[in-house]
């Protein structure tokens, strides 16, 4: 039988073509690094994401010397936390779910990419080196907001990096005679020893303290002014620490004072 050559040609190239479709297809199964989310991981019921004790208040956590998790939860149309904050020289496993319906969580410009299904728990470990800015976006069709569905990663160089809280208790009413008292909590996410300064107003008065925390740690700082200093009135007040503020407002005298002269009789 004779075979023109350019019939043998088109035989060759569509072979090739197969086996180029099955080598996808299979890489896109296999290949390292790719897995498929099924329920042989983790669970979540998608109704009862706010009372996880990872996802309700999702975020990144440090596990061990520059070694990080981040929770992350995906709603239409925005992931929680929006920026995502981690150290350059740093290991992250994210782990992603959704709230609603399917979506995807995609680090642009890199093979960083899952869908995040409702009930599923995603996660994959990424490695950041060098600080900087990355996108990130939901690459399934979710819904008429879609488009807009975005988050970034910030890798920050690793002395900039803190996993502080902060929590403030404070009176709302002094004596004319008393003492205003802040009690300012900070907590140190991070596992390895803190040092930070923690900045205060109240008034016009400015306080600073140096703070020492512990790795996984808190420590309460407390900070006074005499009443008589700041005078009667409001006074507004205002603790700050690592990029963390909080605010109140005290008053001095009033209420509280009568309250003290009618002990006094
Ligand atoms: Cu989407």
């Amino acid at each position: 039988m004779n075979v023109h050559s350019y019939e043998k040609l088109w035989l060759v190239a569509a072979m090739l073509l197969i086996v180029g479709f099955i080598a996808t297809i299979t890489y896109g199964s296999v290949g390292i690094g790719i897995a498929m989310i099924d329920d042989s991981q983790e669970t979540i019921d998608p109704n009862e994401i706010s009372d996880h004790e990872d996802f309700g208040d999702p975020g990144v956590e440090q596990v061990a010397e520059n070694e990080y998790e981040a929770h992350v939860v995906a709603r239409s149309f925005a992931f929680r936390p929006d920026p995502i904050e981690v150290p350059a020289n740093s290991d992250v496993t994210f782990y992603v779910t959704s709230g609603d319906v399917i979506h995807s969580f995609s680090v642009v410009g890199t093979n960083v990419n899952t869908m995040v299904i409702p009930g599923e728990i995603s996660s994959m470990t990424v490695e950041f080196d060098d600080p900087g800015e990355y996108g990130v976006i939901c690459n399934e069709y979710c819904g008429s907001g879609h488009h807009g569905m975005e988050s970034q990663i910030q890798v920050v160089p690793e002395n900039e990096f803190d996993l502080t809280e902060l929590a403030v208790e404070a009176d709302e009413s002094v004596a004319a005679d008393g003492e205003v008292t802040l009690t300012a909590t900070v907590t140190n996410g991070l596992v390895e020893t803190h040092e930070t300064t923690l900045e205060a107003e109240i008034g016009d008065e400015t306080l600073e303290e140096e703070v020492t925390i512990d790795g996984s740690d808190s420590e309460a700082v407390t900070l006074t002014v005499d009443a008589a200093t700041l005078g009667e009135g409001e006074h507004d007040w205002s603790v700050a620490v690592d990029g963390e503020t909080e605010r109140g407002d005290v008053t001095v005298g009033s209420d509280a004072d009568t309250d003290t002269e009618g002990n006094d009789d």
